[in-house]
C-alpha cells in the first residue's frame, strides 16, 4: 500500500486545551504520528501540489487566517498558543473585524484547537499528505493509499477551525478527486466523533456521499452537528447519512451500523471511496467511550475493502499514543 507521511507535520505542538472548565495538556500529542511513522515505515514524503486544491474547499479569507493568525496574536504581546475566547452566535452579521481575538472567535468554534506557531506548517503539510497520498490512486497506480496525517481535519470546514483540526485533509482530497473528473466520490467517515466539517463543506452537493458513523452528539463533541436527521440539502439531498451510537458501544453493534453506511455507499456507487479513519473508536482511548478493540481493527478494514473501490485512507483521530501503532496497522492490514 502507498504510504505517505511528512514530518513537518510534526511541527504543531499545541500545549493545552480546554476541558470541562479547565486547562489540561493536549490530545494531539506529535508522538501520535511519529509513532505510527516509526512503526509502518518507510512512507513517501509529501509533494508540494500547492495551495489551489486547498481553495477548492475553505474560503480565501479562512486560509489567510489561518497563515497569520499566530504572528497577529505574537503582534497583539500575547504568549503562547492563540486561542479565542468570544464566538459570535450563529446568525451574528458576517463582520470583518481586525483584533486577533475576533478573528479567533469568526473562524472557530471551540476552545480545544489553539493555534500554535507551527499550525499552520503542519496543517499545509497535512493536507500535501492527503494530495500526494491520493495522486497514485487517481493514476490507478495503486488500488489503496494511506495518507498519515496529523493534524487531523475532518472537525474544520469551509471557514472555521475546531476540533484539533485546520484544513479538512479528507475533503480536500475528495474534492480533487472529483476535480480529477470522479463524477461521484463517498467520504466513509469511521472516527468516534462526528465529521461536521465534512459534512458542512458537502452538505448541499450531491457528487460528494457522506456517512458518519459516531458517538451520539446528544452525549459527545461535536453537539451540534451529527445527528440522525441531518440529511443534506437542496441538491445534496440524502448524500448525507449519519448513524450515531451510544457510549460504550462494541464491535458487533459498531459492525451492524457500518454495514448499513457500506450499504448506503455501494447504492451511491462511487467510483473513488475516501475513508476517515479515526482510531479513537479504541477501548483504551483517553477521549473517547466506544469498545473497539486491537484486534477488530482489521475485520473492520475488510468490510469497508469489500467495498471493491479504490481508495484513500486519511488518518483523523486516535489518542491512546502507545497503542496507536498496532491499531493502525491492524486497520491498514485489512486492505
Ligand atoms: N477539550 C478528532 O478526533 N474534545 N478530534 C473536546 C474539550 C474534542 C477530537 C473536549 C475532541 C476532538 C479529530
Ligand atoms: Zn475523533
Amino acid at each position: 500500500m502507498f504510504r505517505v507521511f511528512d514530518p513537518r507535520q510534526l511541527a504543531h505542538a499545541p500545549a493545552q486545551e480546554f476541558h470541562n472548565g479547565g486547562w489540561a495538556p493536549h490530545a494531539d500529542l506529535p508522538a501520535r504520528a511519529a509513532n505510527i511513522a516509526d512503526r509502518l515505515a518507510p512512507f513517501e514524503p509529501a509533494r508540494d501540489l500547492g495551495r489551489t486544491p486547498i481553495l477548492r474547499v475553505h474560503t480565501p479569507e479562512y486560509v489567510d487566517f489561518l497563515e497569520h493568525a499566530h504572528a497577529d496574536w505574537r503582534a497583539a504581546g500575547r504568549p503562547g498558543d492563540a486561542i479565542g475566547y468570544a464566538w459570535p452566535v450563529v446568525g451574528r452579521r458576517p463582520l470583518n473585524l481586525d483584533r486577533i481575538d475576533a478573528r479567533l472567535g469568526r473562524f472557530s468554534y471551540d476552545a480545544c484547537t489553539p493555534v500554535t506557531p507551527g499550525t499552520w506548517e503542519a496543517s499545509y503539510w497535512a493536507a500535501q499528505t492527503a494530495l500526494t497520498a491520493l495522486q497514485p490512486v487517481l493514476d490507478g497506480r495503486e488500488r489503496t493509499s494511506f495518507a498519515l496525517c496529523r493534524p487531523p481535519g475532518h472537525h474544520a470546514g469551509a471557514d472555521y477551525l475546531g476540533g484539533y483540526c485546520y484544513l479538512n485533509n479528507a475533503a480536500i482530497a475528495a474534492r480533487a478527486a472529483r476535480d480529477a473528473g470522479h463524477a461521484r466520490v463517498a467520504v466513509l467517515d469511521v472516527d468516534y466523533h462526528h465529521g461536521n466539517g465534512t459534512q458542512d463543506i458537502f452538505l448541499d452537493d450531491g457528487s460528494v456521499f457522506f456517512a458518519s458513523i459516531h458517538a451520539d452528539p446528544a452525549s459527545d463533541y461535536p453537539f451540534f452537528w451529527g445527528h440522525a436527521d441531518e440529511r443534506g440539502v437542496g441538491e445534496g439531498e440524502g448524500a448525507n447519512l449519519n448513524l450515531p451510537l451510544p457510549r460504550g458501544t462494541t464491535f458487533e453493534a459498531y459492525v451492524a451500523a457500518l454495514d448499513t453506511a457500506l450499504e448506503a455507499v455501494a447504492r451511491f456507487d462511487p467510483s473513488l471511496l475516501v475513508v476517515s479513519f479515526g482510531a479513537d473508536t479504541f477501548e483504551g482511548d483517553p477521549i473517547s467511550h466506544f469498545r473497539i478493540a486491537t484486534g477488530d481493527y482489521p475485520r473492520l478494514a475488510e468490510r469497508i475493502a469489500a467495498l471493491g473501490r479504490p481508495t484513500l485512507i486519511v488518518m483523523e483521530g486516535g489518542y491512546a499514543v502507545d497503542a496507536l501503532a498496532d491499531n493502525v496497522e491492524g486497520f491498514l492490514s485489512g486492505f
